[in-house]
């Protein structure tokens, strides 16, 4: 064994390393999308028995789940959308870009008085002054608060109104920022008045469409730092999947 892999289990051991869950429940009752006419929507999550150790099986329980691939925590692949047709699926992307450093930029107090907040450019150069460069090959993770939301449908949606990156930081993280990926914890990686931004979707069109993972409906960030914490996403390695419900962990 490696010596950094034994010093790494050494402190989770002792707690100086700590691992926080950063996903949601994942129930029939967790929320889902809501696309305007005339999209077509996701189902969530349906659990049928098979058995419960009864007569169909007397010493097991087991169920299968129905269940849209854009469901709950999940990951978004670039071939989710049309600009990232052509590059990575669940099946074929690297299991080495799920594993990285994380930063947080915390917009609680924005998003609280504003639903419709817009994080800028001008809102990245800023973070980047206060906390140094974003992480090569890591994830930026937008904290709004809207964790607390997420076990009520209609709050969590709060029609149709809920904070996501502009246009402009979009395309910034999509085209000059290192990361791998950008996770948040609202219901979708873009805002909800992106549908009517130029382009749609900017997050979705921009950054697949760049080869970059979105994340979703993430919880518990307030428990990381601002930097220096390690994401581990792992969504199904689902061939040809365009998204998957996730699992996703922070050390710190
Ligand atoms: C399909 C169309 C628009 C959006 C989405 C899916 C998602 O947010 C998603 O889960 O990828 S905005
Ligand atoms: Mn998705």
């Amino acid at each position: 064994m490696s010596g950094s892999v034994s010093a790494l289990l050494a402190a989770l051991a002792s707690g100086e390393v700590e691992v926080v869950d950063l996903s949601q429940p994942l129930s029939e009752s967790t929320p889902i999308i809501q696309l305007p006419p005339p999209f077509a929507n996701t189902p969530g999550l349906k659990v049928h028995e098979i058995s419960n150790y009864d007569e169909r099986g007397p010493a097991w329980a087991w169920r299968w789940l129905e269940i849209g691939e854009h469901v709950g925590t999940h990951f978004d692949a670039p071939i989710h959308w049309i600009t990232g047709k052509d590059k990575a699926d669940l099946g074929t992307l690297p299991a080495s870009d799920l594993i990285g450093p994380a930063i947080v930029f915390d917009r609680v107090a924005e998003s609280e008085a504003d639903p419709d907040y817009v994080l800028t450019v001008d809102d990245i150069h800023a973070w980047v002054a206060e906390h140094g460069p974003l992480p090569e090959g890591g994830w930026l993770f937008l904290r709004t608060g809207w964790d607390a939301r997420a076990h009520d449908q209609a709050a969590f949606l709060n029609g149709g109104e809920t904070p996501g990156p502009d246009v402009g930081a979009a395309r910034y993280l999509a085209e000059r920022a290192p990361i791998v990926g950008f996770g948040c914890e609202t219901v979708g990686t873009d805002a909800g008045l992106a549908h009517a931004f130029d382009p749609a979707f900017p997050v979705h069109h921009l950054l697949l469409g760049a080869g970059k993972y979105g994340l979703t409906q993430l919880a518990n960030l307030a428990e990381l730092p601002p930097t220096g914490a390690i994401a581990i996403v792992a969504p199904l390695k689902l061939v040809d999947g365009t998204g998957s419900p996730s699992r996703v962990f922070a050390l710190i």
